[in-house]
């Protein structure tokens, strides 16, 4: 079965890498940058160490890939990304790039020969924290790109573009990175939870059937700055009252509906002073359901409500998408392959749906997909105590093992 303490040891070691000097400010290892180059270079490492033959595609993806003994199949996909938010914990995106490699590893330990080629991908900026996009990687394998990603800019300025090209990537060879759909058999990926179903069931894994659909705006209002002392409140075109009422709203219409989630998770004003009436407010939408049908009731709703209140105001209005991805289904044999090997390995587990959002969202536009889930400690993540124990993080990993064999052997 697949190694506990080599597996658990490789996460604390990249776990080590983008660690801020206060641990209480957990790691931040954002794409293109010295400490992404660095885990690169780490899970490189462990790619040849589980004897997978390493390459990196026109999008910066890191494959690392075992020939099976009929080549002419799809091939078996694994991965997941090394990139974090801001301020992440150790186990978001490692743990799937890991145990994948963990997979390889012991296939080869065991003298395993799939019929299947076996790739295993670190997919680029699956985040999307430097840049507000998200997936690039995983976008262009899948011929996904969101429109004007390149243009987009971190918080110097600098273009994605400029990024890609200083980390030695052609910007306009992204493409290069697609893959053909059908040329992947099935595609499996092991994240955390980061949510709390599996904790109140005692359940250390999970069966995803569904992955929420993540859709991202920027929100811009622009009205008249002014002495905060010398004009009058009738008077006032306020940006940054018309955002807190809009805030509210969006709170709102979201919590009336089930599995609808909306977050604004940046802000920012200008000019930004105390005795200033602000000129200017943007802030971020992130805005999610498992179900299509109810995502568009809300951000209907939400566009409304902006609308109302940004013309009631007199102040200009301009609202961005900066990324989409329709909910999804796991494929339903992937689903039932898992489960089987969940039984054979007596490891109790549930179906479950993905609140958050993974590289899988994209590979489902070519591929079938398939998720385990590993316990995540009060549900938290995105956090520096993100955390799962080295006993789940093994079931997590023995789960896929299992699976990638009921694969392998099931699909042609
Ligand atoms: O936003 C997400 O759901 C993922 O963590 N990128
Ligand atoms: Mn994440
Ligand atoms: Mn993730």
């Amino acid at each position: 079965m697949v190694n506990k303490e080599r597996l658990w040891d490789q996460l604390m070691e990249l776990g080590k890498i983008g660690e801020n000097t206060d641990k209480k400010k957990g790691l931040t290892r954002l794409v293109f940058t010295p400490e992404e180059d660095i885990a690169k270079k780490l899970i490189k490492e462990y790619m040849v160490d589980a004897g997978l033959t390493v390459m990196e595609d026109a999008a910066g993806n890191l494959i690392g890939k075992r020939i099976g003994k009929n080549p002419d199949l799809p091939v078996i996909m694994l991965g997941s990304h090394i990139d974090t938010v801001f301020r992440g914990g150790k186990f978001d995106g490692a743990l799937g790039v890991l145990s994948a490699i963990e997979v390889a590893r012991t296939l080869n330990e065991r003298d395993v020969a799939l019929d299947h080629t076996l790739e295993v991908v670190a997919f680029t900026d699956e985040e999307g924290a430097r840049f507000s996009t998200g997936m690039l990687g995983s976008q262009a394998m899948t011929g996904n790109l969101d429109e004007d990603i390149l243009e987009r800019k971190d918080e110097q300025g600098i273009t994605l573009k400029e990024a890609l090209a200083d980390a030695g990537y052609d910007p306009d060879k992204l493409t290069d990175a697609e893959r053909a759909k059908g040329s992947i058999a099935a595609y499996l990926e092991v994240h955390i939870e980061q949510g709390k179903v599996l904790e109140k069931n005692g359940l250390s894994v999970g069966v995803v059937t569904g992955i929420a659909g993540p859709r991202w705006f920027r929100i811009t209002l622009r009205g008249e700055s002014g002495h905060a002392g010398s004009t009058p409140m009738i008077l006032r075109k306020d940006p940054l009252a018309a955002a807190a009422e809009i805030i509210t709203h969006i709170e709102d219409i979201a919590r009336k509906q089930k599995n609808t989630v909306a977050t604004v998770g940046q802000f920012s004003v200008e000019p930004g002073g105390i005795n200033i009436i602000p000129e200017e407010v943007s802030f971020s939408l992130d805005l999610r359901d498992e179900d299509l049908e109810n995502r568009n009731l809300a951000e209907t709703a939400i566009k409304e409500k902006i609308a109302a209140i940004t013309d009631k105001r007199e102040l200009d209005l301009n609202l961005q998408l900066l990324h989409n991805l329709d909910p999804v289904k796991c494929d339903p044999v992937l689903v039932k392959l898992a489960i089987e090997a969940s039984k054979k390995l007596e490891l109790p587990t549930t179906k479950m749906v993905s609140g958050a959002g993974h590289d899988s969202l994209n590979l489902s536009g070519i591929a079938p997909i398939g998720m385990i889930f590993v316990r995540s400690q009060k549900g938290l993540s995105h956090r520096p105590d993100e955390w799962s124990t080295q006993e789940d993080c093994f079931d997590g990993a023995r789960l896929l093992y299992q699976t990638v064999l009921n694969v392998d052997r099931e699909l042609r």
